[in-house]
């Protein structure tokens, strides 16, 4: 009896200091625990020299970052293939399924599921923490009631500034054109400015997060977001990135002209046909001078964040700072007949996601762990010791972050638009349109085919692997949330003010 007793007594001892260990904590400060550099980059793939996408990329602070510091999750996936829709499923925790955030013209802030949610950098503030940012984080819709007449996601921030800076004159300029081809969204041109490189705005942001290595944060632990704009079109950097690239020796992107023709709705017609782009770098034999603009942008990004890693480690965070690097959705440079994002095909599903966990991930590591962007809001706050959000759709991945070859993979979503979804497992890619062509489908299977030439969705050899992920597919589907109404802004100074130039 007496033996029960004193482990009774023993249970209640260890679970109040449980509790209490939990209180002191919610209100951390600095040492205790993590810093966090969360730098977003819009419209980059895996044209980076440590992901393997393109071997000419020359990407040398990238690859000393991987080398020395990070882990590569070779096989991370976005939850939405355009800008606004990714973030927002990224920065709220929920899938557009939920939201019906599905597309640029929405902002979450108008969505009913979705306003009211707390946002990732909120509830890293709303814990203990000192929260900033410059640059893209959330994607940017107009408001006459945010500062400058644009929500950018201000408000979710202890300190935002405005991402700035100047491309200088424009020195030579490219922009293919053909009757009747348009190319639709943001202008399809390139070509190289005067700079200086010190004074553009990526060069200006990563300027300014390295400063802000130099301060402290009240005795709080910081949560630091970095918006870098480029390769987001148009593709104009500076001359000395364009000259890293030998026009003569560019290998562009390989592509199948009759790719598209296996994707077809249930009375054979093909769903997909080229992209207005695709025609205009097609017909103007301009692939080598699209992918070599590309890669400008792509070194130019580097270059700017060289500047933020060296400060990064010359600072006294260096050791209790994790890092996460992640692109917002893929890009084709002509694959499927696409110059583009907005597919739902692996080279607009997958992104880069570089992570440095002080103490945590092996350095020069590359993980092939399953994750999505959707994950990163759980990871963060578990790596982070703050406590589980409930309202989060994605898993930590904080585990394999320690383990990378543990068994981790589940089948992970992405959506483009209402009712179409991609599911990988790491092997095979699904793919089913219900929105956009009465439930056409796509199979892949990446042991065989990593460039998805051949889908077999019609093959009966895999018919089980079709209905065990089909099972995968959401079976909720929000409506679209209202169109934010003051995102027609057509004159020049407005598109200006919202990034779109
Ligand atoms: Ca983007
Ligand atoms: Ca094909």
């Amino acid at each position: 009896m007496t033996k029960n007793r004193n482990q009774y007594l023993l249970f209640i001892v260890a679970a109040m200091a449980v509790l209490f260990v939990r209180h002191a904590s919610a209100q951390p400060t600095k040492g205790q625990r993590y810093n966090v550099l969360f730098v977003a980059i819009d419209d980059l793939n895996d044209w980076v020299g440590c992901l393997g996408g393109n071997a000419q990329a020359i990407t040398p602070n990238f690859d000393r970052f991987a080398r020395e510091h990070a882990m590569i999750m070779n096989k991370a996936y976005c939850p939405s293939t355009v800008c606004g829709p990714t973030r927002s499923a990224l920065l709220t925790g929920k899938h557009a399924t939920y939201t019906g955030v599905y597309g640029n013209g929405q902002n979450l802030k108008h969505a009913a599921k979705a306003k009211d949610l707390e946002t990732l950098p909120e509830y890293f503030g709303n814990r203990g923490y000192y929260t900033l940012s410059r640059g893209k984080i959330f994607h940017k819709h107009g408001d006459p009631n945010a500062p400058g007449g644009v929500d950018e996601g201000q408000w979710a921030f202890h300190e935002f500034v405005k991402a700035k800076g100047a491309n200088g004159p424009i020195l030579w300029e490219e922009k293919p054109t053909l009757e009747s081809v348009k190319s639709g969204g943001s202008p399809f041109t390139w070509g190289a400015v005067k700079g200086p490189t010190e004074k553009t705005k990526d060069y200006a942001t990563c300027d300014w997060a390295a400063d802000q290595l130099n301060r402290d944060f009240d005795g709080k632990p910081f949560f630091m977001a970095v918006g870098i704009s480029k390769p987001h079109l148009s593709w104009h950097v500076p001359q000395e990135f364009f000259d890293l690239y030998s026009l003569d020796e560019i290998e562009p992107a390989p592509f199948k002209r009759d790719d598209l023709n296996d994707i077809v709705r249930k009375d054979g017609k093909p769903i997909f046909k080229p992209t207005g782009r695709f025609l205009l770098a097609d017909g103007n034999d301009m692939h080598k001078q699209a992918n070599r603009a590309y890669l400008a942008c792509v070194s130019y990004v580097d270059h700017c964040l060289g500047v933020l890693f060296d400060a990064l480690e010359k600072s006294e965070y260096a050791e209790n700072t994790i890092v996460m690097i992640w692109g917002d959705h893929g890009w084709h440079l002509s694959e499927k007949l696409h110059y583009g994002k907005t597919g739902l095909w692996e080279e607009s599903a997958r992104v880069p996601l570089l992570i440095n966990v002080p103490g945590v991930t092996p350095p020069n590591t590359k993980c092939n762990g399953v994750v999505n962007l959707i994950d990163l809001y759980p990871t963060l706050i578990d790596l982070c010791g703050l406590p589980p959000n409930a309202e989060n759709d994605g898993r930590s991945f904080a585990k394999l972050l320690a383990k990378p070859s543990m068994e981790w993979n589940q089948p992970t979503l992405t959506t483009y638009q209402y009712k179409n979804h991609s599911i990988t497992d790491g092997r095979y890619r699904y793919t089913w349109y219900g929105g956009r062509a009465d439930g056409a489908e796509e199979l892949y299977d990446h042991d065989i085919d990593p460039l998805e030439h051949t889908n077999l969705a019609s093959n009966p050899k895999y018919k089980e692997v079709i209905v065990r992920l089909r099972k995968q597919l959401p079976t909720q589907h929000e409506p679209d949330s209202p169109k934010n109404p003051h995102n027609a802004l057509k004159n020049s100074k407005n598109q200006e003010r919202m990034g779109r130039q």
